[in-house]
């Protein structure tokens, strides 16, 4: 059995401690041993009531999610809580650190609710494609009331124990937690022998009953902001049963029929796949996890354009101090003004408060000289895509920069390794491909050169960690992982567009799959005109897929910088517009390039796009320059807008089947003739056995030289 529940008895007081590392999550054995504790402590008449609390860092962070989809053993957790809430002692939770999902449900049948300082509680079963299912959805209702539970529950966020206790949630916040919990519980023993139980606090959910406007509000946000999700219509279906029903019971009963059906809910599987994939991912198959981790202490970032900036604003949210140089004072001015308005965005949206603000942004400095950055633990390159610029700045960085600090490059394509050799530290170098906005997207992509140390990679990924980031390495080759990926998907996109399809149609399809934005919605946010700009410089034609493109640069069809491109933009507004003007030219330039248009449907649009992507992603896995599949899911995921509750291209793949994907491959190789579609040796490798993505073991030589074309894969697009 996976954990236990320490038991000891202080001053007629029964202490159960959580003990599951690193969390403390709700395994069999802690099941177990919380109905043992509260057994004992009942059986014991020395005992006057219990506390219960977790080791380490967290109270309790949950369900054991590794147990979801597998048939669990031991006491189930609706009886171990039963046992929690209708002990015959009062009970208090004593809330150490995190108390999530289970963990806070498990607080919510306790009496009382202490908090220590650091504390915070969440439900954040949404993002796991679940809702609380442990009597989360009928009891914070009670305490909170259905609108602010609601909002809990579908965003998941968590709430800090200051905001707890404002909340209700929490009775009391306490510096010495076991030694108060244990003089509150002398206290109310004393006191009285009945104790409250938030099921019978009524008075917020019958005073919502009658009125839609919280339901509706709800629903309106989960649209918004959990599109194609399936627990928050179930999330929202539980909180209307604890407004209407009469008896408690009736609402916990509704709870478990919705909460099974989103156990068995694809997007459960696909979004906890995605959970671990996140933290596998942080981790480098080939480095010891002792490897020694260096402390950052101070970042500098060159360049204040939008990426340098973005980035800054990581570090000092993060609460890194970070500067900021650049070689144009006005340039350095304008880059400083945006960081500071984003902040104040963030004040006016109610994200944080002036004096957060204040602090936040007072570690952000900057000046015009590479001398002040001589002292920083860590300094990344965030100027435009340039091989020439970027190896002059690392010369300047590696002479200026103290000797043991680390040098990254914020390059989306570039030879990392010969970034690297025009330094006498490449052991030092690395690349650090953040997404735009910087401070916003999660994507991390960290490219491992060749001779970068194991130390600094340790250390970069636990800054990725420190920044909030979903950090996901990849080698050094052509495009990384996501931009390699994403140029056979584009391909796609526009191949449909030469063979029939309209680009409204292209991306209402993918978008209807669960896409955040269409490829011709994106291409006409990133810029039509720098492929077509890197491409007339250098007087190359471009390939197939690029011409309509091209043809619409020639045109001033930019995209939305100047208000025209595959759609039109009114000033001001990123909505777009259909272009009709536009259809003229994609039949002159199929008719020029000998492509008869055809109708397209828009399930070949969606197979076309997404199976570019698994096929590339299969020979990414194969050749190592992922780690394994699950990081291509994470990077697709958090930097591309693939749907979470697919699982990102590969888990997919698997949940669609091999045989199928090989078979659709087949189909669409044999028309297009297009190599996009020729099957991967892995998927066909897989297809024979049954097997999935995720199956294959990491490829051993991981640091295999690969050949690396020196152009930049983002601007072929
Ligand atoms: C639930 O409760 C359902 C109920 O309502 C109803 C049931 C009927 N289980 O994130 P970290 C592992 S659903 C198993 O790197 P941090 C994690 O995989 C649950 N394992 O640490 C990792 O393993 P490894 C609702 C878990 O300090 C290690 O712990 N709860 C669980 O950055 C460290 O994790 C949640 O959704 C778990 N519940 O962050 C909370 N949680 O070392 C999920 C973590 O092998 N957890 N692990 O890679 C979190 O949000 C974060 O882990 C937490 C700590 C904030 C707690």
């Amino acid at each position: 059995m996976k954990g236990t529940v320490h038991y000891e008895v202080k001053e007629g007081v029964a202490i159960l401690t959580v003990d599951n590392p690193p969390v403390n999550p709700l395994s069999d054995g802690v099941r177990a041993g919380l109905v043992d504790g509260i057994t004992q402590a009942e059986n014991d008449s020395n005992v006057l009531g219990v506390v219960l609390t977790g080791a380490g860092r967290s109270f309790i962070a949950g369900a054991d999610i590794s147990e979801f989809g597998k048939t669990p053993e031991g006491p189930s957790l609706d009886e171990a809580l039963r046992k929690l809430e209708f002990c015959s002692k009062p009970v208090v939770a004593a809330i150490n650190g995190s108390a999530l999902g289970g963990g806070l449900e498990t607080a919510l049948v306790c009496n009382y609710r202490i908090a220590g300082p650091a504390a915070f509680v969440g439900l954040p079963e949404v993002n796991l494609g679940l809702l609380p299912g442990a009597g989360g959805t009928q009891r914070l209702p009670r305490l909170v009331g259905p609108a602010e539970a609601l909002k809990m529950m579908l965003t998941g966020m968590h709430v800090h124990a200051k905001k707890a206790l404002s909340m209700g949630i929490i009775d009391e916040i306490c510096e010495d937690l076991i030694k108060d919990s244990i003089k509150f519980i002398q206290k109310v023993s004393s006191e009285s022998e009945n104790h409250p139980k938030v099921r019978d606090l009524n008075e917020k959910v019958i005073e919502a009953r009658g009125s839609d406007n919280i339901l509706l509000e709800a629903k309106a946000m989960a649209a918004k902001t959990r599109k194609g999700q399936f627990a928050p219509g179930q999330i929202i279906k539980c909180v209307e049963a604890a407004i209407n029903c009469d008896d408690f019971n009736d609402g916990m009963k509704k709870e478990g029929e919705y909460f099974i059906e989103c156990l068995v809910n694809p997007q459960r599987e696909a979004m906890i796949h995605i959970f671990f994939g996140e933290r596998a991912a942080s981790k480098i198959s080939d480095i010891p996890r002792e490897t020694p981790v260096k402390d950052i202490k101070k970042a500098g970032i060159i360049g204040s354009g939008t990426m340098g900036g973005g980035i800054a604003m990581c570090f000092a949210n993060a609460g890194i101090p970070v500067h900021i140089i650049d070689q144009d004072a006005d340039n350095l001015k304008r880059g400083m003004s945006v960081i500071e308005k984003n902040y104040e965005f963030m004040v006016n949206r109610g994200k944080m408060t002036e004096e957060m603000k204040d602090s936040v942004f007072g570690l952000v400095t900057s000046s015009l000289d590479y001398q002040d950055v001589s002292d920083c633990d860590i300094v990344i390159e965030a100027v435009y895509e340039n091989l020439d610029l970027k190896e002059k700045i690392f010369r300047t960085l590696d002479e200026v920069v103290k000797k043991d600090a680390i040098l990254a490059s914020n390059t989306s394509g570039l030879n990392v390794d010969s970034i690297a050799a025009v330094t006498n530290r490449p052991e030092l170098v690395v690349g650090t491909h953040f997404f735009s906005p910087a401070n916003i997207m999660r994507l991390l992509e960290v490219v491992r050169g060749s001779q970068s140390s194991d130390e600094t990679m340790a250390t970069v990924m636990s800054v990725g960690k420190k920044l909030k980031k979903a950090s996901v390495v990849s080698l050094n080759a052509p495009g990384f992982i996501g931009n390699r990926m994403l140029f056979g998907y584009t391909a796609q996109a526009n191949m449909l567009l030469l063979e029939g399809a309209l680009p409204h149609q292209v991306d209402q399809a993918l978008e209807s799959f669960g896409m955040s934005m269409g490829p011709f919605r994106m291409l006409d946010l990133v810029g039509l005109d720098l492929g077509w700009r890197a491409r007339k410089l250098s007087g190359t034609e471009p390939a197939l897929p690029s011409k309509i493109g091209d043809q619409l640069c020639e045109l001033d069809r930019f995209g939305q910088k100047n208000g025209k491109g595959f759609y039109n933009y009114n000033e001001g507004s990123r909505a777009p517009n259909p272009a009709p003007e536009n259809e003229d030219i994609y039949k002159t330039v199929s008719a020029a390039n000998g492509i008869e248009r055809r109708e397209i449907s828009d399930e070949e649009i969606v197979d076309r796009c997404i199976l570019a992507l698994i096929n590339e992603g299969a020979d990414i896995i194969e050749e190592g320059v992922g780690q394994r599949a699950a990081d291509l899911d994470v990077v697709y995921i958090n930097g591309y807008g693939f749907p979470i509750w697919r699982g990102g291209p590969m888990h997919h793949a698997n949940a669609t089947g091999m045989t199928e994907v090989l078979n659709k491959l087949n189909k669409y190789h044999e028309l297009t003739k297009s190599d996009t579609f020729k099957p991967a040796n892995l998927i066909q490798k897989l297809a024979e056995t049954d097997g999935k993505f995720g199956d294959a073991p990491a490829k051993e030589d991981r640091k295999e030289k690969l050949s690396f074309s020196e152009s930049s894969v983002a601007g072929n697009l």
